[in-house]
């Protein structure tokens, strides 16, 4: 498959300028390009951000290191470089460039040889920045999000449920009886038993704004935006489900001749006085130490609801 091409978003007013930086990178990259700085913030929080912006200084309306300033104070954008490509060739122009957060600065009139050199250097640059922040944030074993992800997605989720309102469910997932399948079958067998289970999870949760990650050992845990008690419930059961019938053999759990999980689940208003992030994952905790208490393979809420049992 040929490699995605990373993406360059040039800004100007000046379409002639577009058109010259654009005819020199588009055979390298995938161009987006804005003719105000108020279209590039736009933009750049967008679906499909830039890898690189290549922006003019002097423009009406928001100039260049107006544009530069707001891009760095968002948390969104603030990871995409920025190189100013400008006329203005004092060394102060430069440096006050520079010090609002810019890559680098080209001055007019350029060489293509060097826009070619500087854009390609800070693409490399970005693209390796952005594979590490990847790593970092998944689990290494089983390829799904790993607890610093969640743990940031769920602090997100909460300050959003507690504008919009929304109740916020959480769901905590423990393998049944791993110690024993472990012991039994080696830790090889275990961590491959951790990437089924991790997976079958993962492709029953739909909706994009769902979040399954790795919290540790072989406990897994999933946030889900925007859900109530009864979808919570409903997802719970549909994953229960989802590991049953991967159907791994585990001669020596008394819960079941395979491999089977137990979920706690909570759902919570953010706008509750003395809620907070941990109390959500507290409860839900608590709520699946009574999941294991009544025989595991089973969902228990903290509201006291518990699945049916079906094998
Ligand atoms: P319970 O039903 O109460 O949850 O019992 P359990 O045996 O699952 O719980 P316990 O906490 O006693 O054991 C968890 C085991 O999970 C211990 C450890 O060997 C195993 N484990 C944790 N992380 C990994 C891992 O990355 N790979 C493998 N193979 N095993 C792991
Ligand atoms: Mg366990």
């Amino acid at each position: 498959m040929p490699e995605k091409k990373a993406t360059v978003m040039i800004v100007d007013d000046q379409p002639t300028n577009i058109h010259a930086l654009a005819s020199l990178l588009k055979v390298d990259y995938r161009i987006l390009t804005a003719t105000s700085g108020e279209r590039a913030l736009v933009m750049a929080r967008g679906e499909s951000p830039p890898d690189l912006i290549l922006l003019d200084i002097v423009m009406p309306g928001m100039d260049g290191y107006d544009t530069c300033r707001r891009l760095k104070d968002d948390e969104a954008t603030r990871s995409i470089p920025v190189i100013f490509v400008t006329a203005l060739d004092d060394v102060e122009d430069e440096e006050k460039g520079l010090n609002l957060g810019a890559a680098d600065y080209i001055s007019k009139p350029f060489s293509p040889a060097i826009v070619r050199a500087r854009v390609r250097n800070q693409v490399t640059l970005k693209l390796k920045t952005d594979m590490l922040e990847k790593i970092s944030l998944q689990d290494g074993l089983t390829e799904i999000p790993n607890r610093r992800k969640f743990d940031q997605k769920l602090a997100e989720e909460w300050g959003r449920a507690r504008r919009d309102g929304q109740p916020l469910s959480l769901l905590m997932i423990d393998i049944d009886q791993f110690k024993p399948y472990n012991d039994h079958y080696g830790h090889g067998a275990g961590d491959e038993c951790l990437k089924r289970v991790a997976q079958a999870m993962a492709q029953t949760l739909s909706r994009t704004s769902d979040l399954l990650a790795r919290y540790g050992g072989e406990e897994f845990v999933a946030l889900l935006p925007g859900t109530d008690e009864t979808g919570c419930r409903h997802l719970a059961e549909s994953l229960l489900e989802a590991v049953r019938s991967l159907q791994l053999p585990h001669g020596l759990s008394d819960v079941a001749p395979h491999v089977t999980v137990s979920i706690g689940g909570a759902t919570h208003s953010a706008r509750t006085p003395k809620t907070n992030p941990e109390t959500l994952k507290k409860s839900a905790d608590d709520a699946l130490y009574l999941a294991k208490q009544a025989g595991r393979n089973r969902y228990h809420h903290e509201s006291g609801y518990a699945s049916p049992i079906t094998d």
